[in-house]
């Protein structure tokens, strides 16, 4: 990744908020998600309780949808679906960012099964469908850090991973788990190439896929994801960098040591396990200091501060007491 081949920031249009009425037609699909899990769509209310805590991460702004993330603090402006959806990593698919929305079209997303394995009480395989109506669907609106240095805010629609975990009950073993994403040369060209060990993998310690705010997600922008941003379903984890959110994830593996991933096995001076976002830790060939916010690359654009955890420290601060956080970057 992270040879950073980030063109195209010359001359965007300035993006513009999805206009309410658009917005709200496209979240239909949710809607009948939303009721069908859990018997009732006011059941997608009954999770905000347990984040009225937290402040709205970014742009909360966006009027009737619903979040577990109750009071809007920032007013972050959402990036246009257009960027969201066209300048992408999955390599799967390409290195450069407009490789995907061309290629991974060929990504065949039904019939589409997550299996569950290892340290579970419960191991089994659900199918795309099924997994989606376990838990009321939630919009969560958060900010996105690429460890390249740009990022976005994202509406995504979603539940937090940790009704997955619940249900399949990890065994006392269970100290970490891993993520499993879709390797098919058939559908994904990108696998020709030897950039990363294939299929790629990512990880989370349990307590951090417990998260209230670890979102597993099935959709964006109010609809189903693209393929290009990791459909049929894929990790949001708003306080890491970008590329521990795995996107097609197949597999999710409960286990005892803590899982290698791609990108520590491809350079893990530059990629450690946490990667959570830290202005004051630097990758090696970059300074993490500052953001360039895509939809804001005008000629006189500024760049940002970068905020520690992605501006989650409150929320996710706990997690990591006591540790250093230079030593396990
Ligand atoms: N399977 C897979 N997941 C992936 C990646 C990838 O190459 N393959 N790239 C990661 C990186 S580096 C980022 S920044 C985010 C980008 O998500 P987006 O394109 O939806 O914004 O996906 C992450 N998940
Ligand atoms: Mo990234």
């Amino acid at each position: 990744m992270h040879v950073t081949k980030d063109r195209g920031f010359i001359h965007r249009v300035p993006s513009e908020i999805t206009p309410r009425a658009a917005y709200e037609s496209r979240r239909d699909w949710l809607r009948h998600a939303a009721l069908a899990a859990a018997g009732s769509g006011l059941a997608a209310w009954a999770g905000r309780d347990a984040l009225a805590q937290t402040p709205a991460p970014a742009g909360a702004a966006l009027p009737g949808a619903h979040s577990s993330v109750a009071g809007a603090v920032t007013m972050e402006k959402i990036t246009a679906r257009k960027d969201a959806t066209t300048y992408n990593n999955f390599y799967e698919f390409g290195t450069d960012k407009s490789d995907p929305a061309g290629a991974a079209h060929t990504l065949k997303t039904r019939p589409w099964s997550v299996a569950i394995e290892g340290e579970v009480k419960k191991p089994r395989s659900f199918d795309i469908d099924e997994l989606i109506k376990l838990a009321p669907i939630e919009e969560r609106i958060y900010r996105l850090r690429c460890v390249e240095g740009w990022s976005m805010v994202i509406p995504w629609q979603g539940w937090s991973l940790s009704n997955l975990i619940k249900a399949v009950e990890p065994t006392g073993n269970a100290k970490y788990l891993q993520f499993v994403t879709l390797a098919d040369r058939a559908q994904m060209p990108g696998l020709r190439s030897g950039v990363l060990d294939w299929p790629y993998v990512e990880g989370l310690r349990l307590d951090e896929a417990m998260h209230p705010l670890a979102l597993l997600a099935f959709g964006m922008y109010g609809e189903v994801l693209p393929k290009q941003n990791g459909a049929p379903v894929r990790m949001v984890l708003p306080w890491k960098y970008g590329f521990k959110s795995a996107k097609s994830i197949v597999k999710i593996r409960f286990i005892a040591q803590q899982p290698k991933t791609s990108w520590e096995t491809a350079a893990a001076n530059e990629y450690g396990f946490y990667s959570n976002v830290n202005p004051l830790v630097d990758h090696p060939r970059w300074s993490q200091a500052t953001e360039r916010r895509i939809g804001e690359d005008g000629l006189f654009a500024k760049r940002r501060a970068t905020l520690m955890f992605n501006g989650y420290e409150p929320q996710v601060g706990q997690l990591y007491a006591g540790m250093d956080l230079k030593k396990f970057y």
